[in-house]
């Protein structure tokens, strides 16, 4: 009997340019480079073992045996890593999600980056988190920069092996982000069937692709000055952005749902009327993502508050770097695991 075990952690992010249109979907080639917030509040923990006795591959996740669909996903992207490396072994996946429920953040991104990087260390594959991360896009887009730890950039660039996701700064200087988790429950629209109705049928689609670019080299530069306000202004500019696109899409949609207005306006009003520097992005769901600074976050929840309910208020700090777990450390998170998403 042969085994190859790896196991990783990686977190997820949230984009402040967002990823929006493929032009290529086999390839998860994006049609705009983006670049994201990596959050340490929320992450997936996820183990493989490669086994010959194995006659196919399984997938649990928290606890849960998966769906053959589900199965058919994690295969597909394993099958990536065992043409590249000629390995033949069927595995055994196990991760665990910890990200409150409430939160309603889709784990797409911080699941297949966990999966590529475990899978690369059982597998033993000599590559950077660089080019771990044109596998990891394989998976899911957003799930590229989820290998790195800070502000992260996913360059579009011109083919399979150059579309890949590179450290821009580690968010070490007053940074921090708000989760507000309105979560209506309202019927989703996933975000691969709204970004491709929009590249095909919005009016404002290539505005969206034109402006993009500009906004991205432009908040790279509020970074390296560590201009917040303008890295702020850029992100709510860039996001409502996005969301007009899916406006002009034919037929129109929205992700935004009321309790979202609701949830934009404490924003602003906080801003107004408190003078607290906060700004506001959404993805592709109804819940509102509030950039501010780690030194205003204590005020600006309790602001907040007088808004929404405590629990729907969940704070993080900037995360770190995808990283290798050792078995030990595996158990202990399984340990802490309550069975149902935290
Ligand atoms: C982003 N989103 O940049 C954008 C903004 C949602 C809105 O990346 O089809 O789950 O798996 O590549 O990565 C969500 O899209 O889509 C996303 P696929 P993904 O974060």
């Amino acid at each position: 009997m042969t085994q190859a075990v790896g196991r990783a952690r990686a977190h997820t992010n949230i984009a402040l340019i967002k990823y929006w249109g493929k032009r290529d979907k086999d390839l998860f080639l994006p049609m705009n480079s983006s670049l994201s917030l990596t959050l340490d509040a929320f992450y997936t923990d996820t183990k493989v073992v490669f086994d010959d006795n194995l006659t196919e591959d399984r997938f649990s996740l928290n606890g849960k045996l998966q769906s053959e669909k589900e199965i058919s996903k994690i295969s597909r992207f394993l099958d990536l890593f065992r043409e590249y490396k000629d390995e033949s072994r069927f595995a055994r996946v196990e991760s665990l999600n910890f990200v409150p429920t409430a939160a309603g953040l889709a784990s797409s991104a911080s699941a297949f980056a966990a999966l590529a990087l475990a899978t690369a260390t059982a597998l033993e594959l000599e590559l950077s988190p660089e080019e771990l991360s044109t596998f990891a896009r394989r998976g899911s887009g957003s799930s590229t920069r989820s290998l790195f730890g800070g502000f992260v950039e996913w360059d579009k660039g011109t083919c399979s092996a150059d579309s890949m996701a590179r450290p821009v700064d580690d968010a070490s200087w007053d940074i921090g982000m708000i989760i507000l988790a309105v979560n209506t429950g309202q019927k989703k629209i996933a975000s691969r069937v709204g970004m491709e109705h929009t590249v095909a049928t919005s009016s404002f689609y290539q505005a969206w692709v034109d402006t993009a670019a500009e906004d991205l080299e432009n908040i790279k530069k509020a970074i390296a000055l560590r201009d917040f306000e303008t890295l702020g202004k850029i992100t709510e500019h860039n996001g409502m952005k996005m969301h007009a696109t899916t406006l002009s899409a034919n037929p129109p949609f929205t992700y935004f749902s009321a309790k979202s207005l609701e949830a934009q306006e404490a924003v602003r009003t906080i801003r107004e009327e408190l003078g607290i520097s906060a700004y506001m992005t959404m993805d592709a769901g109804p819940n509102v993502k509030v950039l501010c600074r780690q030194s205003d976050m204590e005020r600006l929840v309790r602001a907040l508050q007088d808004y929404l309910p405590a629990e729907k208020i969940i704070p993080s700090l900037p995360g770190k770097d995808a990283f290798v777990l050792t078995e030990e450390e595996w158990q202990a998170s399984l340990a802490t695991f309550t069975g149902e998403p935290r």
